[in-house]
């Protein structure tokens, strides 16, 4: 079994959770801040079968899209920019996706 983390953008979270769920698959919304952009995304914790990792991520990489983001420095001091002008563009997402291998998993 299979735990795979993927850090979603907000804009992508309700197509992409709910083909997860016409697809059969379970999955946990955590909502979570991207430590550079400061910017709330959504973190999926889906538990599957090793046969089925692809699956999910090609689910996820037909519904999270690439996007351009401006950074300017308030949304930058966790890197220590300390000027308003600072601005920036980054390439955020599709998805950041992370293959766990679960030793266990239970349903109590
Ligand atoms: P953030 O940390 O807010 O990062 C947003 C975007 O800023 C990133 O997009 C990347 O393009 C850029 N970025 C992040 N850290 C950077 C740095 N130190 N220097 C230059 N540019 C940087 P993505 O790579 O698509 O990441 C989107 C979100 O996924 C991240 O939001 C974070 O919440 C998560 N993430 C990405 N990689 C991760 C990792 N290795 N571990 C944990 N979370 C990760």
């Amino acid at each position: 079994m299979k735990m795979i983390i993927a850090v979603i953008n907000n804009d992508d979270v309700a197509a992409a959770s709910a083909a997860l769920s016409r697809e059969g698959f379970w999955l946990t919304k955590l909502s979570t801040t991207g430590g550079f952009l400061m910017a709330g995304n959504t973190t999926f914790m889906i538990g599957t079968e090793d046969d089925k990792v692809d699956i999910v991520i090609e689910i996820l990489s037909r519904h999270c899209s690439s996007r351009k983001e401006k950074v300017t420095s308030k949304h930058s001091l966790g890197r220590g920019l300390v000027s308003d002008s600072v601005i920036k563009e980054v390439t955020v997402g599709g998805a950041t996706v992370f293959v766990l291998s679960v030793d266990r998993a239970l349903h109590l």
